[in-house]
């Protein structure tokens, strides 16, 4: 199969002329300023999982000793996370994903990274996310089980170790720190979720309100094809709009992939509502019903491509069970997914005015490990919410989210009305009137300016940007509605999640509603002209128009009807500046990021046939609005 080698035993020996190349071999590097040791850890079901231990050496060449273990449980291959050079420098070994390697070089801890179960150099069957023990997982292990094995192993065979272990991670890495304080091992003494994997079907990455990520198929591929990832996507189309808008449907291009052979699809193909599948293993749901033994930072990102709603979810589960108010910490920052750990002065068009990663690092995350990681450090100076607050470009010490401020303002949910003559306003000029537009599936609007690229995070590929793209991309086209506020003449501070109370008829059975909230440029700016005009998105997302009654069950549209759709956008932290504008966007695709919805009922949109798919014409009427976190103290001029 792809990516095996051949097989060395069966071949003819000849003793008289060797192979050159011994049975096994072991780097040496004697000026190195780390020791890399590589173990196989017995979990309780006999299962042994490859670990990779980073030990660092002072100048002398001496082992650290009483030193912290930052842990990291990866799908992603231990060996190239902690292999980022092939030097002998620790620091630059872990320079990359997944590690915030200035915080753990300059605090001297011992960096352990481990494949997961079931993935390259690991023993044992792979299971995405893996379940916990339960309806989901008949069997004694899942990751919170072999977190525990993997501490317990580390504190009594890594002598340079004080007995005192954090865990750390982003994405699926970050799932693995929430999954440890499920029986938390008591050397577990804190964890770092950043941007975690939480609920892949209500917000995260396989799913939004129900509208499948179809661009997620490679991931899928590649992830539970092999257990080295050696077979990979494939695809003989530049342009991902050509390569989905060809196939039809997700089904059909993962049909031409043979990605009925994975397990992991067919559970997608047969879980296309929120059902047990999916609610049993919300990590949010999950720790709602654990007790709270471990503090926890949770880590954000406001401008979150693949995973927006987890960290937000967790902490909503959480936070009511930290009655000391020092178990839970919430960080928020201007990033794109995983960011944090970057040079963060930027984004996109976006300028920060500051490394906004490097102060996370060094102000936040460092002084918060070493609490409880570093024997004799003191306690930390971190608030319980640090939230960056885009607009103004500044950091915030909160005392609790959502908080408009550090004082006594109070955030209320206020009404932005879509009105006539595609203006937003505070006032519900209400007229009974709508706005119309034909919403083509043989023409969806694409999510962002084509050729688009696939996802992914190599050299060139700008994935990881676009939620910040320019609208305007957008709203120039006719299957978009463009509703637009006057001229802001004082600062508009939101600080929360907008809620969307869209009112909306289709001639279809079916349908996607996408609504953007958007902050529009003056069209003018001196010291940044690229930025003239610039609508930039502050919270979007979609919902599949099947579930508006509910997410467990698919209902036909009834059509020509005025419906409520009901759902919020992702989290905000934002100041409309004056000179600015406010703008909403309405639309029925986001593609092809996002499946089409043919716009007729069928059972499974994964399988929709080319005829299913037919255009509609959807009405947003003036009774609909945008509830807004405003902040009443008109804060952030
Ligand atoms: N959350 C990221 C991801 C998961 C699944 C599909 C695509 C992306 C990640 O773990 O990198």
């Amino acid at each position: 199969s792809a990516g095996a080698f051949a097989r060395q035993d069966a071949a003819p020996k000849y003793p008289d002329y060797p192979s050159e190349t011994p049975a096994s071999f072991t780097p040496v590097n004697a000026d190195a300023d780390f020791e890399r040791r590589v173990v196989m850890i017995p979990m309780r079901d006999g299962v042994k999982l490859h670990t990779v231990i980073l030990v660092p050496k002072n100048l002398n060449g001496d082992h650290a000793k009483h030193a912290g273990i930052v842990l990291t449980r990866t799908p992603y291959d231990a060996d190239a996370l902690t292999t980022h050079s092939q030097s002998g420098n620790f620091a630059a070994n872990l320079e990359g994903y997944d590690n915030p390697a200035d915080v753990i070089v300059e605090d001297g801890y011992i960096r352990v990274v481990q494949d997961v179960r079931g993935k390259y150099h690991s023993e044992g069957d792979y299971v995405m996310n893996r379940p916990v023990h339960g309806p989901l997982n008949p069997t004694p292990v899942d990751d919170a089980t072999d977190t525990y094995d993997t501490i317990d192993w580390l504190v009594k065979h890594v002598p340079e170790s004080n007995g005192k272990v954090g865990t750390l991670g982003i994405s699926y890495d970050g799932f693995e720190p929430l999954m440890a304080l499920i029986h938390p091992h008591p050397a577990l003494k804190v964890s770092v979720p950043m941007n975690p994997m939480v609920d892949g079907w209500m917000g995260d990455d396989w799913f939004h309100n129900g509208a499948f990520r179809q661009q997620n198929l490679p991931y899928i591929y590649e992830q539970t094809a092999t257990r080295d990832n050696s077979a990979k996507w494939w695809s003989n189309v530049q342009d991902d709009y050509d390569l989905y808008l060809r196939a039809g449907s997700a089904g059909e291009l993962a049909r031409q992939h043979g990605m009925q052979q994975l397990g992991f699809w067919q559970k997608m193909l047969d879980h296309t509502e929120y059902d047990a599948f999916w609610q049993d293993q919300a990590v949010d749901k999950l720790l709602a019903k654990e007790p709270l033994k471990v503090p926890v930072m949770l880590v954000h990102s406001l401008w979150d491509q693949e995973d927006s709603y987890g960290a937000i979810a967790v902490y909503k589960a959480i936070k009511p069970k930290d009655t000391t108010g020092t178990m839970v910490k919430l960080v928020m920052g201007p990033w794109h997914h995983g960011q944090e750990i970057e040079d963060a002065s930027s984004l996109g068009a976006l300028k920060f005015g500051s490394d906004t990663g490097r102060y996370f690092r060094e102000q936040v995350l460092r002084p918060f490990l070493a609490q409880y990681l570093k024997d004799g450090a003191p306690k930390a100076d971190v608030a319980p919410v640090t939230a960056f607050q885009t607009g103004t470009n500044r950091w915030e010490r909160l005392s609790n989210w959502p908080a408009g401020c550090g004082g006594s303002c109070k955030v209320k949910p206020t009404p932005l009305y879509l009105d006539a003559g595609m203006k937003l306003g505070f006032e519900n000029a209400d007229d009974g009137d709508s706005d119309a537009y034909v919403s083509d599936p043989a023409h969806p609007v694409p999510f962002r300016a084509r050729p688009i690229q696939p996802v992914g995070y190599d050299a060139g590929q700008t994935w990881s940007q676009w939620l910040v793209d320019d609208q305007r991309e957008a709203s120039g086209r006719t299957d978009v509605l463009t509703y637009t506020s006057d001229v802001l003449t004082s600062p508009l501070t939101i600080a929360g999640q907008p809620q969307v109370h869209l009112t909306a008829s289709t001639t279809g059975t079916d349908s996607d509603w996408v609504v953007k909230l958007i902050d529009v440029y003056p069209d003018m700016v001196g010291n940044q002209p690229e930025m003239g005009g610039y609508q930039l998105a502050v919270a979007m997302d979609i919902l599949r128009g099947r579930y508006r009654q509910g997410f467990t069950e698919s209902r036909p549209i009834e059509p020509n009807k005025p419906l409520p759709y009901t759902f919020a956008l992702p989290t905000t932290n934002h100041v409309f500046l004056p000179g600015h504008r406010i703008m909403v966007q309405v639309q029925s695709s986001w593609f092809p990021l996002y499946d089409r919805n043919p716009q007729t009922f069928v059972p499974n949109i994964m399988l929709a046939k080319p005829e299913d798919f037919q255009k509609a014409t959807q009405k947003v009427f003036h009774s609909s609005y945008l509830e807004l976190p405003v902040v009443a103290s008109g804060k952030g001029s």
